[in-house]
């Protein structure tokens, strides 16, 4: 590869010289057969001009040096005659002749150096570039996070009761818009501080993420659940009346009932108490029907816990699920 590239630059610091040397001998043999050569001087400018484009201001020099001594013969004519004296004809010839290569030369170099210097510039510009993209990727990447851990809840990977609130209040008017059943509910772990108490916070959390995965599991894939906080659950279910929605309240009741929970090889039974609310043309805000259902959460501790309770204006109150369970 060095080797190919070095011919190559032999190549260009001979081939012009030589081409100025056909070019000479040419004028030469032309001028000795009397042939008069129309402008000579300018063939010779223009081959030293060449040679040095191409092979730089040596190949120009080497140019020049034919070309003067190929001048130095036809000049010898009278073609200059506006130059009488001949010694001033060679003069002339001789200094235009070393000038141009390293004029040509310099202009060559100021070419190349601006060349470089805009290379250098645009290989900035795309490193700065690339750079760029990274760090738009990674503030994308920040920014999804930041997103996620402003919407989710740590322990349990739901939603959060901000985002919630946020996305069940666009649900609630788009079914009152459209005329459509929605049903929320609020689920609540009895007695989950002596839980904490007798099994210790980690296995609260447990319970927690336990109650979460069932919940979720109930739920349909465009109904929306969130933790509230601490052992409080809610879930928006879309398209559904209070009936049905009391009928998966009861399901995931019964569910979490019959799944105690292993903690350090001691099964730890886990019970739910859920309120039940449906919108209605009352219903103004998801505030509202979180009251609702809030209310009817009360009414199920009141009455004994492990139950399931409904507020609406028009059903009135669901009887009472099986007996209040201890955890
Ligand atoms: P009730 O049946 O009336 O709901 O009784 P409860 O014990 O479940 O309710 P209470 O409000 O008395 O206790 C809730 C407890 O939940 C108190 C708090 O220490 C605990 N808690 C809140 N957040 C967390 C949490 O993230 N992890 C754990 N392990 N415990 C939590
Ligand atoms: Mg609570
Ligand atoms: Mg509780």
């Amino acid at each position: 590869m060095k080797a190919s590239f070095r011919h190559h630059a032999h190549w260009r610091l001979i081939v012009g010289p030589l081409l100025t040397f056909a070019i000479a001998s040419v004028f030469l043999l032309m001028a000795r057969s009397g042939i008069r050569v129309p402008v000579p001087g300018a063939f010779m400018v223009g081959m030293i001009f060449l040679s040095s484009c191409i092979g730089g201001a040596a190949a120009g020099c080497l140019s020049a040096v034919i070309a003067v001594c190929c001048s130095f013969v036809l000049l010898s004519g009278p073609e200059l005659s506006f130059i009488p004296d001949f010694r001033w004809r060679l003069q002339l010839v001789l200094l235009f002749a070393l000038t141009l290569p390293f004029l040509v030369g310099h202009l060559r170099n100021r070419a190349a150096r601006r060349f470089e210097r805009e290379r250098t510039m645009r290989e900035r510009a795309e490193a700065a570039n690339r750079e760029l993209l990274i760090l738009r990727a990674e503030l994308m990447h920040h920014t999804q996070e930041l997103e996620r851990l402003a919407t989710t809840d740590d322990l349990t990977g739901l939603c959060n009761r901000r985002h919630f609130l946020t996305l069940a209040e666009n649900e609630r008017r788009r079914h009152a818009h459209g005329h459509m059943p929605l049903a929320l509910l609020i689920f609540d772990i009895d007695l989950f501080k002596s839980v904490n108490d007798r099994f210790g916070h980690d296995a609260g959390d447990a319970m927690i993420r336990h109650v979460g995965d069932v919940c979720r599991s109930e739920m349909g894939a465009s109904d929306i659940l969130a933790r509230l906080g601490g052992e409080e659950f809610v879930l928006l279910l879309l398209e559904t009346t209070g009936e049905q929605a009391i009928a998966l309240a009861e399901r995931t009741r019964k569910r979490l009932e019959a799944a105690p929970l292993a903690v350090d090889g001691t099964e730890v039974r886990v019970t739910v108490s859920i309120g039940v609310a449906e919108a209605d043309a009352q219903t103004q805000s998801i505030g509202d029907l979180m009251k609702r259902a809030d209310q009817a959460l009360y009414r199920a501790k009141r009455e004994g816990r492990n139950l399931v309770r409904y507020a609406g204006p028009q059903r009135g109150n669901l009887p009472a699920a099986p007996a209040a369970v201890a955890a």
